[in-house]
């Protein structure tokens, strides 16, 4: 729901900048460039997540003369420290639900490469990340490394003709109001962005049930984002996990967000996202949800947005344990300001309806647990 709820508050948006700079300071109390880094990390990854996976540099690699006083005390000196280990991370391939055949995307690496089905090893490799995924068969297998390491990012994810439709179409993946088994039982924080009006700033609309009210909301204003607590906690079963209930008015009129899931309420994993909207959409636009997976907000009021833990199986948070998808206890919503500067996981700009204003930015109305 948008901007005509509470238009005449242009004082707010002018003030939107510094409020919203001082909302991110304050994230689940992280430190104010790991926020930034989430928000606006394009592949979505933890600053934290560095896998086990080390390199040891040699000690001596490079042989000093002997006859170098200089260069004998920078001997000392490296002899007097342990081991230097330099820590190989390799890239994140982030994964959809499914893959429209043909799509053009970017992964953040130094070299790519993608075979069709399910294969243990690429062919050839591509510098930089960009790869074009095949155009036919319902598996593809994409390879990712950067220079500097050893390790390659693997991951076989799945193909589809699409993405699914809007609640209307035949081929949508909408969750209805009765699907979900549970629902967030508490607001544990939020921290509002821009133009939220005070009538929006109510935690409690977030929690129990969707109804498809659309003024049952709690309105994170842009850039804002909260913390919700699911009980029981969400678990990979088969299909989708989690269903997020937005309220967009008509179903076109859309306002998206990262979703985020936790255990521990500290260590997040970021669903991966993609976001082929082609160009920026104003106040009163509308977008496509055909365009969009992985972002909140994209099915009309009264529809639910998937999520399926199992597309974070590979995600480093939880490969080294700190995020458990047999319990998921949190989930955070980013509201995205969606002026096309914050990228999807893929390296494609998200537009959604800006600048937005007096309900500004993502307006929750419930988190179900399928
Ligand atoms: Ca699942
Ligand atoms: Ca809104
Ligand atoms: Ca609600």
């Amino acid at each position: 729901m948008r901007a005509w709820i509470g238009t005449a508050v242009m004082a707010v948006v002018a003030a939107c900048g510094g409020d919203e700079a001082a909302a991110l300071a304050d994230v689940g109390g992280t430190p104010d460039a790991a926020v930034a880094d989430d928000l606006y990390e394009p592949f979505g990854t933890d600053p934290g997540g560095v896998p086990d996976v080390v390199a040891t540099v040699p000690k001596d690699a490079e042989s000093p003369s002997a006859a170098d006083d200089s260069t004998a005390t920078e001997d000392a000196e490296l002899d007097a420290t342990p081991d230097v280990v330099a820590p190989c991370v390799p890239p994140v391939i982030p994964v959809l639900a499914g893959f429209p055949r043909g799509l053009a995307i970017t992964l953040g690496a130094d070299a790519v490469a993608v075979a069709a089905g399910d294969v243990a090893a690429p062919d050839a490799w591509t510098s930089g990340g960009a790869l074009t995924l095949p155009t036919g068969g319902d598996q593809a297998t994409l390879f990712a490394r950067f220079d500097a390491c050893p390790e390659v990012a693997r991951a076989v994810v799945t193909l589809v003709e699409a993405l699914p439709g809007p609640a209307t179409a035949e081929d949508t993946d909408a969750i209805p109001l009765d699907a979900p088994r549970a629902w967030a039982t508490e607001v544990v924080s939020v921290v509002y962005g821009g133009g939220v009006d005070p009538v929006w700033r109510t935690p409690e609309k977030a929690v129990g049930p969707a109804t498809g009210d659309i003024y049952d909301v709690l309105v994170l204003g842009n850039g804002g984002s909260a913390v919700l607590a699911l009980d029981p906690p969400a678990t990979d079963g088969p299909g989708p996990d989690l269903a997020v209930f937005e309220n967009s008015f008509g179903g076109a009129n859309l306002e998206v967000a990262f979703v985020e899931v936790s255990s521990d309420g500290a260590t997040w994993a970021r669903f991966a996202s993609l976001s082929l909207t082609p160009s920026p959409v104003p106040t009163y636009g509308g977008l496509d949800p055909s365009h969009l997976s992985g972002l909140a907000g994209k099915h009309a009021a009264g529809w639910g947005t998937p999520f399926d833990l199992a597309t974070l199986a590979g995600a480093p948070e939880v490969l080294d344990g700190r995020v458990d998808l047999g319990a998921v206890r949190y989930v955070r919503l980013l509201d995205i300001v969606g002026d096309g500067t914050t990228p999807d996981s893929f390296g494609h700009p998200i537009y959604d309806p800006t600048p937005a204003f007096g309900s500004g930015g993502f307006d929750l109305e419930a988190v179900g647990v399928l």
